[in-house]
């Protein structure tokens, strides 16, 4: 895994070495770079979670703490939607949520170790769970 990711950064660093020169900082644009506070290039859950927040905040337009299936849009497919909404109410509140985001992550995670990396994150899970928090 650490092998390909790092063929993977080469590859990244040739072609879009030309940007690298003229903005060092943004080598190499990847989902994970976008999460990943503390740059060791995975995403652990309080960086999964954070983006999770503030996009479940942005997705609750009313601020009423709750988001329906419609605002959601295709974050969720129908049956997602019923799996993440534990107590029935057809809302998603930030917990459910969150658990949902979670067991996703965890999906995605096959090393257990908590944390998603760049090749993680391009499982179905981890796509999935990119589509839901960003
Ligand atoms: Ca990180
Ligand atoms: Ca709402
Ligand atoms: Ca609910
Ligand atoms: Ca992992």
């Amino acid at each position: 895994m650490k092998r390909a990711t790092s063929i993977g950064l080469v590859f990244a660093t040739v072609v879009f070495g030309g940007f690298a020169e003229a903005a060092p900082d943004a080598i190499a644009p990847s989902p994970v770079a976008s999460l990943d506070s503390d740059n060791d290039q995975t995403i652990d859950i309080s960086e999964m979670g954070k983006a999770a927040s503030d996009t479940f905040d942005k997705l609750d337009s009313d601020g009423d703490g709750n988001v329906d299936r419609a605002a959601l849009g295709k974050r969720m497919s129908k049956n997602e939607f019923k799996t993440a909404d534990a107590d029935k109410d057809n809302v998603l509140n930030k917990n459910e949520y969150f658990l949902y985001a979670d067991s996703l992550l965890r999906a995605a995670d096959p090393d257990k170790d908590g944390t998603l990396d760049e090749k993680e994150f391009s499982t179905k899970e981890g796509k999935k769970l990119l589509g839901l928090i960003q």
